[in-house]
């Protein structure tokens, strides 16, 4: 019933407001994206945020690089914001003394590091010392309050930021939730993080949104008549513990009913 999805409508819709811009640490114009497919530059390893590695750009959405880091597999690959100030350009960390360290799960032998990063960096299609720009500064405190709308990354499917709501709010910390889903995907965050945006933010990045699940907020499921008739064979497995995941209106018959 929201489709082609529209904030201005889904908002009049649900009778909410945005999150002002000042709540967030984001610039008021998202920033441009100079990077390139295949460019590398340094980024702190997000397992590990003590190192530096080296990573390749292997992917663009909007204003955000998605990244793998050299030497490890491609299971790992993380999303940043080109202001994010956890990528520099090649040469950043040797600056400041530091050494580029192999990432956790390096996948030869430790002792073949030093050869690898050599040859890694020998080949290496530097991204430009102007792509990477400066990170907004921090909003003055916490003015985030129950019941705003916000467009969040969805931390388990970290390629994907969606409608979401201001659930609670302690302290430093946000509980963002997704408006159309159930629970398994909500998370705490500090108001400062980088993975939350305004209202908009999207649309005006050319990032795509995902707009809110098909389960009715906090009514019945509408949407259950009209799925039922998908062909078997484009229907979801039978419900599993990770039935969470799948929104109310593609769940089974059988999985209760609950609002
Ligand atoms: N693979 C999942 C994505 C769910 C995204 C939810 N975001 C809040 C699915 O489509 O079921």
């Amino acid at each position: 019933i929201y489709e082609p999805f529209d904030w201005k409508n889904y908002m009049k819709a649900t009778n909410s407001q945005p999150a002002p811009a000042q709540c967030f640490k984001q610039s008021s114009s998202p920033p441009q994206n100079d990077f390139k497919l295949d460019q590398k530059l340094e980024a702190l390893d997000p397992r590990n945020l003590t190192s530096t590695c080296i990573a390749t750009v292997v992917g663009i959405l909007g204003p955000r690089l998605r990244l793998r880091l050299d030497g490890s597999d491609n299971k790992n690959d993380f999303w940043r914001l080109v202001d994010s100030n956890e990528i520099h350009p090649i040469g950043h960390c040797e600056k400041g003394g530091g050494m580029l360290q192999p990432p956790l799960g390096f996948r030869m032998n430790a002792s073949m590091w030093p050869q690898f990063l050599m040859k890694t960096l020998s080949m290496a299609e530097m991204a430009p010392i102007k792509a990477f720009k400066r990170e907004p500064p921090v909003p003055a405190g916490n003015f985030f309050k129950v019941g705003m709308k916000l467009e969040a990354v969805d931390k388990k499917n970290p390629m994907l930021i969606c409608a979401a709501t201001v659930g609670e709010v302690k302290n430093d910390m946000v509980h963002v939730t997704f408006d159309g889903w159930r629970g398994a995907f909500d998370y705490w965050c500090r108001y400062d993080s980088r993975d939350i945006f305004p209202v908009g933010w999207c649309a005006k990045s050319g990032h795509p949104l995902q707009p809110p699940g098909k389960k009715a907020q906090g009514g019945t499921n509408r949407y259950r008549a009209r799925v039922s008739n998908v062909q078997p064979s484009t229907m979801v497995p039978a419900a599993t513990e990770t039935d969470e995941n799948t929104p109310l209106s593609l769940r089974k018959e059988q999985s209760k009913s609950s609002g």
